[in-house]
């Protein structure tokens, strides 16, 4: 199981900070939430950001597309140096096709499904799909609450995970902490989105914080 922190609940007038305390804690990769003020109603990370973002770590980025049409941004993404890019299905008529091209561009696919959105968009894409971000709370915002019908999703994609060749890993995104990992653990997500939940808040250092996530997730 993976610790990915979400950078858009770093301290960002101190992020070089943050980043080496993270990687020194030893989170596994970074999650880089994209909104275009369409998709969801806010804004956050653009590509100049993760440029320098890259410049501040070795470790694996993966970028969270919350963008309409995103497959107009798959070639800048690229190029901003990030190793796993996640689309999401609501935001395109192109699901397959452009998880094909972000594998083409030497990233891995994700694709991001909201809370509401049936696992049946992925009938047809087990075969270019990486991961799957099971969304469970609304995207837009951190700090919101889980979803509970998510937890059966959950399960329910990992079981038909189970029945494919390939390796397709399942990330969870939003009110990940104490409360839900458990559950989330058992019901097989592997990709853990560390926010203001378990991380980012200011009751212990990054370092404790993410030793603590650790343990919630053993
Ligand atoms: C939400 C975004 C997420 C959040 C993360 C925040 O739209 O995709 O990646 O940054 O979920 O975590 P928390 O613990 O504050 O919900
Ligand atoms: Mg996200």
């Amino acid at each position: 199981n993976k610790i990915g922190p979400s950078l858009m609940c770093a301290d960002l007038a101190h992020l070089a900070d943050d980043i080496s305390q993270l990687d020194e804690a030893g989170v596994d990769f970074y999650h880089l939430d994209v909104m275009d003020g369409q998709f969801v109603s806010n804004f956050t990370i653009g590509p100049d950001l993760i440029k320098t973002i890259r410049s501040l770590t070795n470790k694996p980025l993966d970028a969270h597309l919350m963008i309409q049409n995103p497959e107009r941004y798959i070639d800048l993404f690229a190029d901003c140096g990030v190793d796993m890019l996640s689309i999401h299905a609501e935001a395109t008529d192109n699901i397959q096709g452009t998880l094909a091209k972000i594998k083409q561009l030497g990233m891995k696919a994700g694709l991001a499904l909201n809370p509401a959105t049936p696992l049946t968009v992925l009938d047809y894409v087990y075969d270019v799909v990486d991961y799957v971000v099971i969304m469970t709370v609304n995207p837009g915002f951190s700090g919101q609450k889980f979803i509970p019908a998510t937890y059966q999703k959950i399960a329910q994609l990992h079981e038909r995970i189970q029945k494919q060749e390939r390796t397709i890993e399942i990330e969870v995104d939003g009110n990940i902490g104490k409360a839900t990992i458990p559950t989330c653990k058992e019901n097989g997500a592997t990709l853990y989105i560390c926010g203001t939940s378990s991380i980012f808040h200011n009751r212990g250092t990054r370092q404790e914080n993410v030793a603590q996530t650790r343990k919630w997730l053993s």
